[in-house]
């Protein structure tokens, strides 16, 4: 698969995503994804580990009991890129 390291920039990325918004002061999006309970939460992050191994771009996220909060960005290229939105739109996949 290729992906561009071109940084598309918060602001234009969270328009072609799902509930996403942008980070303070840095160039990253974010989620705050809800689940019925832990076992629901950590399904999920197993998935997205899974995949997000697979294609060598990772999360920055946070876990408590139901609650997974993300944080997207490249840094590499020290702000969002085409695969933060790659890896975003799999994450909204999973849960729609
Ligand atoms: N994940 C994210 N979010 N950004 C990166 O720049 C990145 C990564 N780089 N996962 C990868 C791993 C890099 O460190 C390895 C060496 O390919």
């Amino acid at each position: 698969m290729t992906t561009t390291m071109t940084r598309l920039g918060a602001e234009a990325t969270i328009k072609d995503l799902n509930g996403w918004s942008i980070v303070d002061g840095r160039d990253a999006i974010k989620k705050t994804f809800k689940f019925s309970d832990f076992n629901a939460a950590f399904g999920f992050m197993s998935r997205v580990a899974l995949h997000a191994d697979k294609n060598d771009h990772h999360p920055e996220w946070f876990n408590v009991y139901n609650t997974v909060e993300v944080t997207l960005s490249t840094h590499d290229a020290d702000g969002v890129t085409e695969k933060d939105v790659k890896l975003a739109k799999f994450m909204d996949q999973l849960t729609s």
